[in-house]
């Protein structure tokens, strides 16, 4: 936290009064559809009308009525340091001090590019772009221009982004509204693309030998934010690693959410696997736009301009926001808070299913590190969450009141059971304590 700054005063309960955010969210509605620009803000999955904030600061969000939050979305994952982390901030005004953008190249690029590469091993080169989503299709056209195949295989409950290929059965905003499949995806876009159950390796193996010749790529969350957290098993990760390589296939790993999260190496390191492309965003951009896709040498090398799969980007390797990516990962780098982080999340994971099993709530806790969700369950026994098919069963409605008795007790979760919550490395003892006393008070309402 940063001293020199105001504290935001301590949570008001009285104030959770919102006539500010319901005026501006009237005027949005006016000029942005649903009022937002991006639909996992719009509340869908809880009922009532979004909250507008001010300001942010470490672990604090500050709303336009003047309440404040602790955070536990931190910008859907990026703001791991927490808001406004000094060295961010820092090396944010040195880049705006010599320009914004260039569209050529810069040193700074090629930097950020050495931090990726030594902090993931399975990426030889790396390309930057401008967000999760160009990511994810950027690493599809690489994937089918390489192996000279049409199929990509993906998971159900798996979100990478608003691409058409993969806006088939995708998690976060999509299933948390409902609407899994989007219109404007045209069926011949969709026929290359193969939807099935996370950790049925079952599925995957039958697949591959009816079709492994077709299939260009694998694509997965190495472990599954948007669906709520769900962890793969050791037989899933080794069908895909293993169906691939016999098959000719890519294995891509996306780690928009877990890159940088989950360990420095992202998720892949935790799990000890080694993916041909992965796809990451969110931290790598420390809370500003770029999204980064990177890999085998021997795969990146088809992209354009030295070999012929097109990709391109006005902004792509933007000089503010590499060097927000290039704080974040210095930081987490110089100062490793992986093992504090994981500590504080066992405190809250115990204490969230200490409060749910006294209020007689069927929860199934779910965490990985500073990842975590808890899904409230409708039978009397918990039921391990395995994938969508599980996770889809979910009490949606028992989460929006827990949501938003949460909100009144100044805690800022995710707006949807079916998202990950993310805390950073400024979040203290105290501030989970208080969560967990939050989540007992809301839970037994
Ligand atoms: P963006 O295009 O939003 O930067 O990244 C897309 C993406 C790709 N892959 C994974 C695993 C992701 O989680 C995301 C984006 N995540 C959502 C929240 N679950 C972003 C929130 C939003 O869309 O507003």
């Amino acid at each position: 936290m940063n001293a020199s700054k105001p504290q935001p005063a301590p949570h008001d309960r009285t104030a959770t009064r919102r006539g500010k955010s319901h005026e501006a969210f009237a005027r949005a509605r006016r000029l942005i559809p649903g009022g937002v620009n991006s639909p996992a803000r719009a509340f869908g999955g809880v009922g009532g009308e979004p909250i507008f904030f001010a300001s942010a600061e470490g672990q604090h969000l500050t709303d336009i009525d003047g309440n404040t939050y602790l955070d536990y979305i931190g910008s859907w994952g990026p703001m791991i340091l927490g808001h406004r982390h000094p060295r961010v901030v820092a090396a944010i005004e040195r880049a705006l001090s010599t320009g914004t953008s260039y569209g050529a190249p810069t040193e700074a690029e090629s930097h950020l590019a050495d931090l990726i590469i030594a902090a993931v091993p399975s990426i030889e080169k790396v390309r930057m772009v401008s967000s999760g989503t160009e990511a994810a299709m950027s690493a599809v056209r690489l994937a089918r221009g390489f192996t000279g195949r049409d199929v990509i295989v993906k998971f159900a409950g798996n979100y990478h982004g608003h691409v058409d290929s993969l806006l088939v059965s995708a998690g976060s905003a999509a299933a948390t509204l409902g609407v899994p499949d989007s219109p404007g995806v045209t069926a011949g876009t969709a026929k290359d693309t193969v939807v099935l159950e996370y950790n049925e390796p079952q599925q995957l193996e039958d697949l591959f030998r009816v079709r492994g010749d077709e299939i260009a790529a694998v694509l997965m969350e190495p472990v599954v934010g948007n669906m709520g957290l769900v962890v793969p098993s050791r037989e899933f990760l080794a069908a895909i690693r293993d169906q691939t390589r016999r098959h000719g296939s890519l294995f891509v790993c996306d780690e928009v959410m877990t890159g940088f999260r989950l360990a420095l190496g992202g998720a892949q390191q935790l799990l000890g696997i080694e993916p041909d492309l992965t796809t990451l965003g969110k931290i790598v951009g420390g809370g500003l736009p770029l999204g980064a896709y990177g890999g085998r040498a021997d795969v990146m090398n088809h992209i354009l301009p030295v070999g012929k799969v097109f990709q391109a980007g006005t902004l792509s390797g933007n000089p503010l926001a590499v060097a927000a990516g290039t704080a974040t990962l210095e930081e987490l780098r110089d100062h490793s808070p992986y093992e504090r982080l994981d500590r504080l999340g066992a405190r809250l994971e115990a204490g969230f299913r200490s409060a749910a099993e006294r209020a007689g709530v069927t929860v199934w806790v779910a965490r990985v590190g500073s990842m975590m969700t808890m899904f409230f369950q409708k039978g009397p026994k918990a039921v391990p969450v395995t994938g969508w098919q599980t996770a889809s069963q979910s009490d949606t409605s028992r989460y929006a009141a827990f949501f938003w008795g949460m909100i009144d007790r100044g805690i800022y979760l995710p707006c949807s059971q079916y998202e990950a919550l993310f805390f950073s490395a400024v979040h203290t003892d105290a501030d989970i304590d208080r969560t967990v006393a939050a989540a007992a008070e809301s839970l037994s309402a």
